[in-house]
């Protein structure tokens, strides 16, 4: 992926002074900070062929110069000392960076923070970018976590990158090799934990083999600072504790999880916290007991408070049998309203982890309201690295435009900004936890997630979690020059590709809000827009012959877009000011209806869409092929091959789209196109 340290061109690596020796000040083979040693003398090895010994504590007399000195704030403080600004400016897992020619000092706030300034240094040098600085960085949230739908059998619930590489057949591997170095890749990029093990959970995650095995696994990750964390199943102390019962208010309930959690951090002391997915496609609740989805989130997080641990509860809670016929039915008004009245009723070391919009993971949904709902509750986002919806890996579509276009939207709660991602850091309401998650499916691929272009959405989603604010464009450029090199027409070709990939496909996917109109009962794979109506899960279009869209207004609807705080509420109730890309979220109308922005139809709006959008995909395959010869012949031949297929789904995608709704509408493309080509 990003992390090849490959020998930077002549041309760019003269002149400069680098470190002639390595000092990382911790011993411990175990330790974060002994990692970012060997961290650093790998990568001073690859790009410059500067093999330099690395030892563990400074040299007594004189500083050190022209050596690279990593460590804790505490480790420094034994020795030479660190300014008491940057000590006091350091949060947790924060780090101090100074580079002065070949002098450089990296102090994290703790081990973890130290070997994320050891990558960031790397980051620069492997970007040659050798300039003196001195900065601090602080992560921007305390929960920075990957989601990993693995099942005890090696398979992964939406695999797209290969089995798993942690479980088969129903207990954790021999060889965790791979393991360790998954959590180096995700500590490269400022992740600090990983939940295992499938959201629909098997309570055969508790077996004791696997608390012995996750105990082994924890092991394979905490040399790079990466903490483990398990996804639960709530009937477990019916399933597998031989109770009667899983009501979360029942004493031999709170009884089983406190034991089964005390055991847990025998076995691995610096557990993470769980994750639940409660009352949601079938999965057992509290609701069961008419019990709150406080109190079944409580049941996990007090046991955890004793150990430090925290709980992750998901908002993901739907009814999956609706009725299409009741106009006022609708899924997204579900998180809302399970979690009304429960704002600041949670424990203090809950986390509500929600999705980023209201329905699941489509190509343009607008931002889930929910975050406007929890100002005395933790908050995290949560987004799918995973391309479930969105091509499975075998489209090119980076995904960090579509995270930002929520990060940065603004909520306006009390008529205040509320940015979403000043919101799930916490900073919004002062909250002291947030952060957060991403689904990322990792498998034995060699690329980690089936596709070498797919790791710019791992890049993308670590680097936001440290720091929302930063750009798509940015990130980037920063992964094309790691991951492919530094030559110009390369970053500037697959870039402006990336860039073009969402518009894309959204272009030839779902327009103006409709979502993906993939195929939702089976594989959510490929063109199926039948399949978006007449079934129970509420992912619905309601397109007839007239036309298309949900109303979700409140004066005509099912009232979703008076769960927005009133000036975001207003802008989408009203035709006038509703944005055209969000129109058939909110509003039914009919086929013929103008868009505010370049007064197409909006099925007009369809069929130009999906025109541009095979266009464009038909564009990659060439783009690419410029690039022959300044990418290794693996995987120039590699993207080559899924461009190629890209291009081809593009018109299949088109031509089902369009002739759907054109027999639909029975309007015809004024362009003569549709059923004519
Ligand atoms: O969209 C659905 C996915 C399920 C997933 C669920 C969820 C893990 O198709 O596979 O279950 O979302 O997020 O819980």
């Amino acid at each position: 992926a990003w992390l090849r340290y490959a020998p930077l061109p002549c041309s760019l690596s003269r002149h400069h002074s680098l470190p002639e020796s390595i000092i990382a000040l911790n011993s411990t083979t175990t330790s974060p900070v002994y990692s970012a040693g060997q961290e650093l003398h790998k990568g001073l090895l690859g790009i410059f062929g500067k093999n330099l010994t690395v030892s563990t504590s400074l040299p007594s007399g004189k500083p050190p110069s022209k050596a690279v000195v990593v460590g804790t704030v505490a480790a420094f403080g034994k020795s030479s000392g660190v300014g008491h600004d940057v000590a006091s400016a350091l949060e947790p897992d924060g780090f101090w960076l100074e580079v002065k020619g070949s002098m450089v000092t990296i102090v994290g706030q703790n081990e973890r923070g130290a070997l994320y300034g050891a990558f960031q240094y790397l980051s620069l040098l492997a970007r040659a970018d050798f300039s003196d600085v001195a900065f601090v960085s602080n992560p921007a949230a305390p929960v920075r976590w990957t989601n990993e739908w693995d099942n005890l059998d090696g398979s992964i619930e939406h695999q797209y990158g290969g089995p798993g590489i942690w479980f088969q057949g129903g207990h954790v591997v021999d060889d965790l090799t791979r393991a360790g170095q998954y959590a180096r890749l995700l500590s490269s990029v400022g992740i600090n934990a990983v939940i295992v093990n499938n959201v629909n959970a098997d309570a055969n995650i508790l077996t004791d083999a696997n608390m012995q095995g996750l105990g082994r696994l924890a092991d394979a990750f905490r040399p790079y600072g990466v903490q483990l964390g398990i996804a639960l199943n709530f009937a477990s102390p019916q399933s597998i504790g031989g109770l009667s019962t899983f009501d979360p208010l029942d004493p031999g309930v709170i009884q089983f999880w406190t034991d089964i959690t005390d055991k847990l951090y025998q076995h691995v002391p610096d557990l993470a916290g769980y994750l639940v997915k409660a009352n949601s496609e079938g999965q057992p609740g509290p609701l069961t007991y008419n019990r709150t989805l406080a109190d079944g989130a409580n049941l996990f997080a007090r046991p955890l408070q004793a150990h430090g641990g925290v709980l992750m509860f998901r908002a993901f809670v739907y009814n999956n049998n609706l009725n299409e016929s009741d106009w006022k039915a609708d899924r997204a008004n579900a998180a809302v309203q399970f979690f009304d009245g429960l704002d600041g009723k949670f424990e203090e070391n809950v986390v509500v982890q929600v999705k980023y919009g209201p329905i699941d993971f489509q190509v343009r949904e607008p931002t889930s309201p929910l975050f406007a709902h929890l100002s005395r509750t933790n908050a995290a986002i949560e987004l799918e690295v995973a391309q479930e919806y969105l091509g499975q890996q075998c489209h090119l579509v980076y995904l960090a435009p579509l995270w930002k276009t929520v990060l940065d939207f603004d909520l306006r709660v009390d008529g205040r900004p509320s940015l979403v991602r000043d919101i799930v850091t916490g900073r919004r309401f002062k909250r002291p936890l947030g952060g957060f998650a991403g689904v990322a499916n990792v498998g034995t691929h060699p690329t980690w997630l089936g596709s070498h272009l797919a790791t710019a959405n791992l890049y993308a989603f670590g680097r936001l979690a440290w720091d929302p604010s930063q750009t798509a464009e940015g990130l980037l450029d920063e992964w094309v020059v790691l991951t492919f090199g530094h030559d110009r027409h390369l970053r500037s070709t697959l870039s402006q590709m990336a860039l073009e990939s969402w518009p894309m496909y959204e272009n030839y996917t779902g327009n103006l809000g409709i979502q993906t109109l993939t195929d939702i009962l089976y594989t959510h794979y490929g063109p199926n827009p039948a399949s978006m109506d007449n079934n129970g899960w509420g992912q619905w279009t309601r397109a007839d012959a007239h036309g298309i869209g949900m109303d979700r207004t409140v004066s005509n609807g099912t009232g979703f877009a008076g769960q927005y705080p009133p000036e975001v509420a207003a802008m989408y109730e009203s035709l006038h000011t509703v944005p055209d890309e969000l129109l058939l979220w909110f509003h039914h109308v009919p086929y013929t209806q103008r868009l505010r922005t370049t007064g197409e139809t909006v099925i007009q709006h369809f069929y130009n869409a999906h025109y541009a959008g095979a266009e464009t995909a038909a564009t990659f395959p060439a783009r690419w092929a410029s690039l022959r010869g300044k990418v290794d012949s693996d995987r120039y031949d590699a993207v080559l091959r899924r461009l190629i297929y890209q291009a081809g789904h593009a018109i299949v995608w088109r031509d089902a789209i369009n002739e759907f709704y054109r027999n639909k509408s029975s309007i015809e493309d004024e362009r003569g196109r549709v059923g004519h080509h």
